[in-house]
């Protein structure tokens, strides 16, 4: 592996946080990787997906009772009884930022794939052992030891701890239960594709998230019932 000071190496730089939110989810991950990761492999974690799809499918129950006007999407307004109701306590600026964060397509408000992404950003970010109320934290304990195997995966491929998964890092995550087979450079590739939305060549936790929940085939299966149009 590199390291070595040759000509094309620009001078490393680390991964700077671009909001306080994300700063706050790379702290939250490094305190994290410090516990060390479960997982064996990325395919075991493949062997997973059936399972965390359908757990993830049951918080639909929670996002409808959250979305007191029924149109598919949680506003700021439902997000904020949604917290209180869960004894969540955010400040007014943490429920925004993690709105404004998870809430990426043009649609007002977050629809059921971007509700899964914040909860299990808001589960990471509670994870603080400096925490009052450290115990639980989203009294859903099925869904919350989904989310540690969600954590925990992301855990297994950041192998330097920085918070961030890089190309790199994904191809050694591969290379692991492959053993070098040819294509598995091309799936790591592709997964990191996948991964990366904003192309800058890292994936932060957020990316990630996103890419994980379509992975275990959660998408836009709220585009089921299309009624009231
Ligand atoms: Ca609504
Ligand atoms: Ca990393
Ligand atoms: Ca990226």
């Amino acid at each position: 592996m590199g390291g070595v000071l040759g000509k094309s190496d620009s001078p490393k730089k680390a991964w700077m946080p671009e909001t306080k939110l994300e700063a706050k989810m790379v702290e939250a991950l490094q305190r994290r990787s410090a516990l060390g990761s479960a997982m064996k492999s990325f395919n075991s974690i493949i062997l997973k997906f059936p399972k965390i799809d359908k757990s993830l499918r049951k918080c639909k129950a929670i996002f409808e009772q959250f979305d007191e006007d029924s149109n598919g999407a949680i506003d700021k307004e439902e997000l904020k009884k949604c917290f209180q109701k869960l004894e969540i306590s955010f400040t007014e600026e943490e429920i925004n930022d993690l709105f404004e964060a998870c809430d990426i397509n043009d649609v007002m408000g977050m629809k059921f794939n971007e509700f899964i992404v914040l909860l299990c950003l808001v589960y990471l970010l509670k994870d603080d052992p400096t925490a009052l109320h450290a115990k639980s934290q989203l009294g859903m304990p099925n869904l919350e030891a989904t989310f540690e195997t969600v954590v925990d995966t992301f855990v297994f491929l950041d192998k330097n701890k920085d918070g961030y998964v890089s190309k790199s890092e994904m191809v050694q995550a591969i290379n692991e239960t492959t053993s070098g087979e040819r294509s598995s450079g091309r799936i790591a590739m592709k997964r990191f594709e996948e991964m990366d939305w904003d192309k800058n060549g890292m994936v932060n936790f957020k990316e990630f998230l996103f890419a994980f929940t379509r992975w275990v085939g959660i998408d836009d299966i709220d585009d089921e019932e299309d009624e009231g149009v």
